[in-house]
This record gives structure tokens, C-alpha cells and sequence, in this order.
């Protein structure tokens, strides 16, 4: 690839709370890993108490759903549609923090034999909270923007696996 737009494949998992979306992007991050694959994954859920990998990009670096409880007074719903909101008004940051993690992924695929380099990959693991898909537009936003806003690399082509 010389002049190329570079082209960021990923998925996001959707799906209701519980029904092991975390644990389906722990799997896919340990299949890619096997196969040397660098893969970039993003926890966007504020309410991700123990996520079993360690997210390149957290929501938690924005905002603490925890945080919000207390200074906003608000209950635990509320202040997950906070954060949401929040993220949503932040998404600048976002693109930002995915470019950091991209240039750091390409730093790494360099030093990879040539056989084995292959492009990064993206794994978004995404809140449960079901009214975020049918009331709010956030996550339609979401993947909108993530295909028009990146200024160096684009997400061209995004899985939905609802589970
Ligand atoms: N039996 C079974 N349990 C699972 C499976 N995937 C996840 N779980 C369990 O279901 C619970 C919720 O999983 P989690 O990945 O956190 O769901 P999330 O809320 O959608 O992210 C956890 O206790 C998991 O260990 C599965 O394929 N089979
Ligand atoms: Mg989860």
C-alpha cells in the first residue's frame, strides 16, 4: 500500500446487558491476537465494572459514571444517559484517542516480520442499555461519524454483532 487511504475494519458488539458482549470482545480480541494481529479496543460502556481485558480507549478516561452520581445528583440511569450525552458532545476526543492508538498499532506493525503485517483492527464493546438504540441517536451518530470523521484513517466497513 503506498498512497492509500488506509481502511480501519472493526466491529462493535451490541446487544442487551448481560448477554455477553464483554465477553465476546474478549474472545475476539485473543482470537485476532493468536493469528498477530494489533488490535485497538474501546470500552464504551461508563458501567463496565470488570472488563477482563484492558481497553486501549475508555469511556472512563472522559467520564466516571461514578463521578457523575455524585456531582450531578443523579441516579444510575440518569447518569449513564450523562455520560452517553457526554460522549456524544465528545466525540472529537474520541477520533482523537483512536488516531493515538492507531499511530501506536502501526509502531508495532512495523517491527512485525512482513509476513505477519496485517491492519489493525478496532473492537468497540457497547453499553446494553437498550433505550440508547431505540430512543437516542447516539450509537447511529456513532458509526456514522466513525466512517466520516476520521481525518487519517476511516472505519470503512463495520460488523453490528448483536448478541
Ligand atoms: N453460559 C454462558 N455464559 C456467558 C457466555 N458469555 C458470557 N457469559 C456470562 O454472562 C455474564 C455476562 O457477560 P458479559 O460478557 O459481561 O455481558 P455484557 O453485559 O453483555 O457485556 C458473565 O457472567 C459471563 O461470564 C456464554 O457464552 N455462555
Ligand atoms: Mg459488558
Amino acid at each position: 500500500m503506498t498512497n492509500e487511504r488506509q481502511v480501519l475494519y472493526g466491529q462493535l458488539a451490541i446487544g442487551p446487558a448481560g448477554s455477553g458482549k464483554t465477553s465476546y470482545c474478549k474472545a475476539m480480541l485473543e482470537l485476532l491476537q493468536n493469528s498477530k494481529r494489533q488490535v485497538i479496543m474501546v470500552n464504551l460502556d461508563p458501567d463496565n465494572d470488570s472488563i477482563p481485558f484492558t481497553p486501549d480507549i475508555d469511556i472512563g478516561e472522559l467520564v466516571k459514571l461514578e463521578d457523575v452520581m455524585v456531582e450531578e445528583n443523579l441516579g444510575p440511569n440518569g447518569s449513564f444517559l450523562f455520560c452517553m450525552d457526554l460522549l456524544s458532545k465528545n466525540f472529537d476526543w474520541l477520533c482523537q484517542r483512536i488516531e493515538e492508538e492507531m499511530t501506536k498499532a502501526k509502531e508495532k506493525i512495523a517491527k512485525q516480520p512482513a509476513e505477519s503485517q496485517r491492519r489493525p483492527y478496532i473492537i468497540f464493546d457497547c453499553p446494553g442499555q437498550i433505550e440508547l438504540y431505540t430512543n437516542y441517536p447516539i450509537f447511529k451518530q456513532l458509526i456514522h461519524r466513525l466512517g466520516n470523521d476520521l481525518r487519517q484513517e476511516s472505519v470503512k466497513e463495520v460488523c453490528d454483532y448483536l448478541l
